[in-house]
Order: structure tokens, then C-alpha cells, then sequence
């Protein structure tokens, strides 16, 4: 999945993006170069973003969504709200990625029961301008996993086909760096979520995000700029590949695509 952000702020690709023409040349080039999911959103949610308005967010996307949807790219709507999904749907977007998983639009739930399209329900504790204070765990991957569980449980109650659900631990989401390294070294836990016989599809995104740049500090203790930390993005698309991840998110597509054909070339192979 390649990420095209319409924002002006968004932490790694913020403004690149933020023309129509700009976003839509770059969801082609996603494409292109290996992408099977374009993932398109228009609010940024950044540790501290504001939240701007639903026209705002729908001015951002909708000639984004339309034209990669007609020239035949598979798009994923990146949003947490249920008429910018239900307008995005009707562009062409074949999926919904919320990073709230329903909790912050409470028509969502309903809006992706009626599309019946795939919905990836993130991880989340609440928005990003304060979200940084709810990093509290006592063990990240048992709460983590409970409250997903809850939220899959709560959205095919409301109508969801659960056949359709994607979940996605939320690295970097009301998640200290630690947080983020113990979720990524336990994936398979997070799939399972109640039954370890039915696993959900996993997606992840850890592309570019501050808990590798924090790692990958200079010898003068700098965080790696953003831009230099797609070798570490790949490491690590190869690794959740590896732990039976459905999809990686990312900003760079060539090196993690040729990681995802790595890793399933190594598991043909490995398999008896
Ligand atoms: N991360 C960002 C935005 N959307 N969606 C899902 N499902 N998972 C994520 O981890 C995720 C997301 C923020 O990252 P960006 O601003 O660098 O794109």
C-alpha cells in the first residue's frame, strides 16, 4: 500500500502532495512502481495535528480518489470520517482505512456495513493532539489486542461483515517507541486477536515513523531525517512480511515490494 497525503503537515511527506495534480501524479507513480493499494487521505494525523473540516478534507481528496480510481489504481480512502469515506467510495475508493476504527464517527460503522467494502480498523486512543498522553500500557500487546478485540466485536455487531476486516496495531498512535518495537516483534498476537485459529488480516504501518528515526540516531545522538529512513522501513516491511502481515503502508514503494516478493520467495521455500 503507497501512501499519498494531501496535507500540508503531515510528518514525513507533509506538502509534498498537497496540490490535486501533485497527488495524483504521485498515486500513479505509486502504482507504477509495484504498489496494489494507493491509501489517500487528507488529514493529517501527526503527534498534535488539529482536526480541519470534513469540506476541507473532502476539497483534498475527492479529484485525488476520481482520477486514480479511473485510471485503474486501487484506492483506499484514508479517513476518519463517514461522509468523506461514503463520498470517496462513490469517487472509486475501493476500501476504508480509518485509524480510528469506527470510534471516531459513529456512522462509520454503518456507512462500511451498507458498502460492504474492506475496513481497516486501527488501533487508536483518541486525537492526535493529545493522543501521545494516552502512551500508558501496562502490557502494550495484551490492551492493545483487547481494545481491537472490543472494536471488531462492536463493529460486526453494528453490521460489519467480519470477512472484511483488516486490523492494524496503530504504531506511533498513543504509542511511545517502545510501544511501537514490542508491537512489531509480537505481530502474530495481534492477528490472532481472540481465536489464534481465525487470525484477521494484518496491515502495518511503520513507514518512516518517528520510533525508527529515534533509533536510527546519528553518532551525535540526531534523529535520521525522515527521508533517510526508508532502508529501515524496508528491515522492517521484510520482518512483518515474515510474521504473516497482510500489508505494509508506505511512502517508498520500490524496496518494500521487492521485500514482500523476498520474504514469500524465502517461504515457498521453506515450506515442506
Ligand atoms: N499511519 C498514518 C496514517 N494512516 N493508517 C493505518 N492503517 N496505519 C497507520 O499506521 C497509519 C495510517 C500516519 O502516517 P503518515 O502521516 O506518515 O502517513
Amino acid at each position: 500500500m503507497g501512501v499519498v497525503n494531501v496535507t500540508p503537515d503531515s510528518f514525513s511527506d507533509g506538502g509534498l502532495w498537497l496540490s490535486a495534480d501533485a497527488a495524483i501524479a504521485h498515486g500513479l507513480e505509486l502504482a507504477a512502481t509495484g504498489a496494489d493499494i494507493v491509501d489517500v487521505g487528507g488529514e493529517s494525523t501527526r503527534p498534535g495535528a488539529l482536526r480541519i473540516s470534513a469540506e476541507e478534507e473532502l476539497r483534498r481528496v475527492g479529484p485525488v480518489v476520481r482520477e486514480l480510481a479511473d485510471a485503474g489504481v486501487v484506492v483506499s480512502i484514508d479517513t476518519m470520517r463517514a461522509a468523506v469515506a461514503e463520498r470517496a467510495l462513490e469517487a472509486g475508493a475501493r476500501m476504508v482505512n480509518d485509524v480510528s476504527g469506527g470510534l471516531a464517527d459513529e456512522a462509520m460503522a454503518g456507512l462500511v456495513a451498507a458498502a460492504g467494502v474492506p475496513f481497516v480498523v486501527m488501533h487508536w486512543r483518541g486525537h492526535s493532539v493529545d493522543m501521545q498522553d494516552r502512551a500508558v500500557y501496562g502490557d502494550v500487546v495484551k490492551e492493545v489486542t483487547a481494545e481491537l478485540t472490543e472494536r471488531v466485536r462492536a463493529l460486526i455487531e453494528a453490521g460489519v461483515d467480519a470477512a472484511k476486516l483488516i486490523v492494524d496495531p496503530g504504531l506511533g498512535f498513543a504509542k511511545l517507541p517502545v510501544h511501537s518495537w514490542t508491537l512489531l516483534s509480537r505481530l502474530r498476537e495481534i492477528s490472532y486477536l481472540a481465536d489464534p485459529a481465525a487470525p484477521f488480516p494484518l496491515l502495518v504501518g511503520a513507514s518512516r515513523k518517528g520510533f525508527i528515526a529515534r533509533f536510527l540516531v546519528s553518532a551525535d545522538g540526531e534523529p535520521r531525517p525522515f527521508t533517510e529512513c526508508d532502508d529501515g522501513t524496508v528491515a522492517l516491511t521484510a520482518l512483518a512480511a515474515a510474521a504473516g502481515a497482510w500489508c505494509v503502508r508506505v511512502h517508498s514503494v520500490p524496496g518494500n515490494a521487492d521485500a514482500v516478493r523476498i520474504v514469500a520467495r524465502w517461504q515457498q521455500e521453506a515450506r515442506p
